[in-house]
């Protein structure tokens, strides 16, 4: 019987900071997972590092349930974003090891395609209307059938996700963590945003139309009754969705929002398992699951996740920027392709530097992701490539309230 041999653990910065687990089993066949937990990276690669790769030694590649309760049953401690990353990143990589031992592509294991490709979607942005058209406008030309709109606030300075100083046609590094020693500060003021907004979506949607879907995220700043006003002013603009309006801890807070407006709801990037969609799923008071598989446990939790949501009429909306590396990527779309319940997929593209290091075989054509048809999960990682890239620290932005200086939600 074959069995895991070996497992490494990489973290390198191409471009930005990946952590890349590795494992090899007796026959020789590889796998790969992602575990970057972005500005937290270091804590996920000790737990793989001195807590997990000695227990996968010798492991039956191909019971991945068994490991994967193993896992988190056999810690005690569980849940919790640093075990549920490193947790994936196993999970994760003995689904690409069955792909490759059975010939397959990933999804073909999960029950098969469900569709072509998966419907993706771009961040467009712009501190003014100007530069938000043209970065919208740039979105429709590379192909992209639904965009996220984020903007600047007038009276606050640089607003997290939103690109400023940009030419036209330059790549802008979509929500770059910041390599310096410590987060930058941002100022932030919901009334203020609260009155913006509107008229953003307003202009955009004289503009381009009604029959663009368009998406905002709200990055957990708002109170449930904020949150409410928000949901009911941006009504008349038809948005696909609006995201993590409230603080992801406390699901209760979305029964007030669920009950004032009919903007449909996501929420989930930044939870670990099934239990912190408990509430929101049973009673049904968001639209689409956001999590990422990195997040949250690999394929094989998410698949559950979303499973029970279906039961609901509740989507999948999964995570995909740039702070998860393309192993973390290829395998949401895997996900993507096999599910029913498939609602939309988060893309950024990859820096030249990421994509020369992890080779990728999933391809984007009109509007649609597709995983590709290699066996496994069909990413390659360049070992040597990678080392030439230096991990070096690098932080979110933190968030203060510009009336006083207040820490707020970020
Ligand atoms: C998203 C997320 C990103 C986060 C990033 C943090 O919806 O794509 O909110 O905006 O910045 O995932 O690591
Ligand atoms: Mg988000």
């Amino acid at each position: 019987m074959s069995v895991i041999e070996h497992a490494e653990v990489f973290f390198t910065s191409p471009g930005r900071n990946f952590v890349t687990l590795k494992i090899t089993t007796s026959d020789g066949v590889t796998g790969l997972g992602d575990a970057t937990l972005n500005g937290r990276e270091l804590s996920v690669v000790a737990y793989l590092q001195e807590h997990i790769v000695p227990l996968l030694i010798g492991r039956d590649p191909q019971a991945i349930e068994d490991t994967w309760q193993y896992l988190y049953r056999g810690a005690y401690w569980r849940r919790g974003p640093v075990t549920m990353a490193a947790i994936a990143a196993v999970d994760v990589a003995l689904w690409d090891i069955l792909g490759k031992v059975t010939g397959q592509p990933v999804y073909q294991l999960l029950g098969g395609a469900s569709r072509t490709g998966a419907l993706a979607y771009g961040h467009a942005s712009g501190s003014d209307l100007p530069s938000l058209f043209a970065s919208i406008q740039n979105h429709l030309d590379q192909g992209f059938k639904a965009i996220r709109v984020q903007t600047g606030v007038p009276g606050l300075g640089q607003v997290y996700g939103v690109a400023t100083n940009q030419k036209p046609g330059e790549r802008y590094d979509y929500e770059p963590a910041k390599r310096t020693s410590v987060p930058t500060e941002e100022q932030w003021d919901s009334r203020a945003y609260l009155r913006h907004i509107p008229t953003i979506f307003a202009a955009v949607r004289e503009e381009f139309g009604y029959d663009l879907p368009l998406l905002h995220d709200g990055h957990h700043r708002l109170t449930p009754n904020e949150a409410a006003i928000l949901g009911k002013s941006l009504e008349p603009y038809d948005l696909f969705w609006l995201e993590d309006c409230t603080p992801g801890e406390n699901q209760e807070a979305l029964r007030r929002v669920r009950a004032q407006t009919t903007t449909p709801l996501a929420i989930g990037e930044v939870f670990n398992t099934v239990f912190d969609y408990q509430t929101l799923i049973t009673e049904q008071l968001i639209d689409y699951v956001r999590s990422a598989v990195t997040h949250t446990g690999g394929i094989s939790a998410l698949k559950k996740i979303i499973d029970f949501a279906a039961i609901y009429q509740i989507k999948s909306g999964f995570h995909g920027p740039t702070d998860i590396s393309p192993v973390g990527q290829a395998a949401a779309l895997h996900l993507d392709l096999a599910i029913h319940n498939f609602g939309i997929q988060e893309y950024m593209k990859h820096s030249e530097d990421t994509l020369s290091v992890f080779q990728t075989s999933y391809t984007f054509e009109n509007g649609l992701l597709h995983p590709g048809n290699n066996p496994g999960l069909g990413v390659e990682y360049d070992e040597a490539l990678a080392a030439t890239f230096d991990y070096t620290p690098a932080y979110l932005p933190v968030n203060r309230l510009q009336r006083d200086g207040t820490m707020h939600d970020w």
